[in-house]
């Protein structure tokens, strides 16, 4: 009985200890459910009879459900945990469409990204009860759990009945601009739902007047935001009805399941006073419930600072995913910048609303399930050798792990998965793969994929669990302002430094053919030097505050610490 208390005070203070952290403590690890761990066989067909069309479940193709679920995510918790991530993003689970597309280029809803029931786990993912289940087990040992989700659209169920005629309707239905089809006017779009299409839920969504229904996006101005994605169906989010709708699905998978935040989806094709209504209505009722920091991140994939800054400034989200960041990193890694120009993207943190503090919570990548690996970045250029390779992968862990903002870990990345481009080229199986395209590819300092890819001993697992472990236990690489130190204009050498009250950390990489060797100002009350990696603590002059004849290998990095 005394026991059974004690495990409960005990699982009550780690629950407390979750929604007390802050966001810049956390480390994210991204994951698609299908394609992690197989944990239910029985689920593989999503309880769907009849064919491969009807199930979606066919592992051999990198376009359909490979039978990866809630359940095997489940017993890889402990793999995760090992890591040293704190925070589990993973792949919307939401019911889905089986297939869609068009019939010699069909996809299924393995990605879950086409919903059809927002209350429903998809029946390949397992049940709301395994999932309820698997948040729990997350919670107990200190992993933070965020859904991703979609907002802007649903699956592909409303045809228009007018680009029907089309020889190949499924190919693009000319968007419809606002002025070509006023009231009454007899050229406006008519939706239809041809028979056996999936019910959607909640009930409402059927209802074809909930969607804008003007064809698919041209990608500006209006038809941006009021266009269907490829097809998608286009909710008009600007209809009370469709807030009121999205409010109760998402405070439901809040308060149901207990998870601590959402990734949303496609943010910037949602017109913007949707958000000012949604995002502080969600916050209050996480916070209310507990969710002191409940996190909510947009994907608005705008790879330019100034662009990305202007629409975190109208449109209500403080926290977006970080793809300058992501761009820049792939820019300098493949050496077509250099490291004074890719400084330029902390140096203009300013320009976000909440500046750098802001900033230092939005979550950082590298790699991601739409553009590809950093792996396949660098594959792509022929100049640079597997060594070459094998150093700047340990260099773009580096840089996530110690740059501003929370680092986000594309699954498979710590066990130097490559790919071959992006989207299900970028979506490789953890588990033993029947995908001849994805088991032909090199991997990064470790097996092919056609083996288990749970390897703790992997280079790259090792790396990145140390990484986060100096991480959590550094005030200044969550907490601290960035400077950059020196930034050379024509090599890859980037030296900066990350300062908080107690410490300063001094990180140099030197993403360059040539080695580096000079004198280094720091500024720093701290003299007490650790080498976390190189070494600093043997050149450090305290009285000019100089690292005299400092030196970095080609392609190498030094970590120090002062304090
Ligand atoms: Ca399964
Ligand atoms: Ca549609
Ligand atoms: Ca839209
Ligand atoms: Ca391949």
């Amino acid at each position: 009985m005394l026991r059974a208390i004690y495990s409960y005070l005990l699982l009550i203070i780690l629950t407390f200890d979750i929604n007390g952290r802050p966001n810049e403590e956390e480390i994210l690890y991204f994951v698609l459910p299908d394609r992690f761990s197989n944990g239910n066989i029985h689920n593989d067909r999503g309880f769907y009879s009849g064919t491969i069309k009807d199930h979606g479940f066919d592992p051999t193709n990198k376009g359909y459900y490979h039978g990866g679920d809630i359940e095997g995510l489940s017993n890889k918790l402990p793999y995760i945990k090992k890591l040293g991530v704190t925070a589990i993003w993973l792949a919307p689970i939401y019911k889905n469409k089986v297939l869609q597309g068009p019939p010699h280029d069909d996809s299924t809803g393995y990605h879950g990204y086409w919903t059809t029931d927002f209350y429903q786990v998809d029946p390949h993912f397992g049940t709301n009860e395994e999932f309820k289940n698997f948040v729990t087990k997350a919670h107990n040992i200190g992993l933070k759990v965020y859904l991703d989700t979609i907002i802007n659209h649903t699956a592909d169920i409303i045809k228009i009945e007018q680009c029907q005629t089309l020889e190949e309707p499924y190919k693009y239905c000319p968007y419809q601009y606002f002025a070509d089809s006023l009231e009454g006017d007899n050229n406006r779009y008519r939706p239809i739902i041809f028979p056996n299409e999936p019910v959607k839920n909640p009930p409402e969504l059927n209802d074809p007047i909930l969607y804008n229904n003007r064809g698919d996006s041209n990608w500006y101005g209006e038809g941006s935001v009021y266009g269907d994605f490829s097809g998608l169906d286009d909710l008009d989010t600007t209809n009370p009805k469709v807030l009121k709708l999205m409010l109760e699905i998402h405070k439901f998978w809040i308060s149901e399941f207990g998870i601590d935040g959402f990734r949303i989806d496609t943010v910037k094709h949602v017109n913007d006073s949707f958000w000012h209504q949604f995002l502080p209505e969600i916050y209050q009722f996480a916070e209310s419930i507990g969710k002191k920091n409940f996190y909510i991140f947009g994907e608005s994939a705008y790879p330019e600072v100034e662009l990305l800054a202007s629409y975190q400034k109208r449109s209500g989200f403080t926290h977006l995913l970080d793809f300058p960041f992501s761009r820049s990193s792939i820019d300098y890694l493949t050496e077509k910048i250099s490291g004074h120009e890719f400084q330029n993207i902390f140096a203009a943190d300013n320009v976000y609303k909440g500046g750098e503090k802001t900033v230092r919570q939005f979550p950082t990548f590298i790699s991601n399930h739409d553009h590809g690996r950093i792996g396949h970045f660098l594959y792509k250029e022929d100049s640079f050798s597997q060594k070459v390779i094998e150093q700047k992968t340990i260099l773009a862990n580096v840089l996530l792990f110690t740059v501003r903002g929370v680092p986000t870990i594309y699954y498979g990345d710590e066990q130097g998965f490559v790919g071959d481009g992006w989207d299900k080229d970028a979506r490789e199986d953890m588990f033993p793969s029947k995908v001849l395209s994805y088991v032909d590819n090199p991997t990064i300092l470790g097996p092919s994929s056609e083996e288990d890819n749970f390897n703790e001993q992997h280079p790259l697992y090792l790396t990145i669990s140390k990484l986060s472990e100096l991480r959590k236990s550094s005030t200044a690489l969550k907490y601290g302002s960035q400077k950059t130190v020196f930034a050379s204009s024509n090599s890859g050498l980037y030296i900066f430094k990350r300062s908080s009250k107690n410490q300063t950390v001094l990180i140099g990489l030197n993403n360059s053919s040539e080695k580096w060797k000079g004198n280094l100002l720091i500024e720093t009350n701290f003299s007490e030097i650790e080498d976390w990696h190189g070494v600093c603590s043997n050149k450090w002059d305290s009285k000019s505050k100089t690292l005299k004849n400092l030196d970095i290998n080609s392609y190498e990095y030094f970590i120090c610490i002062f304090e």
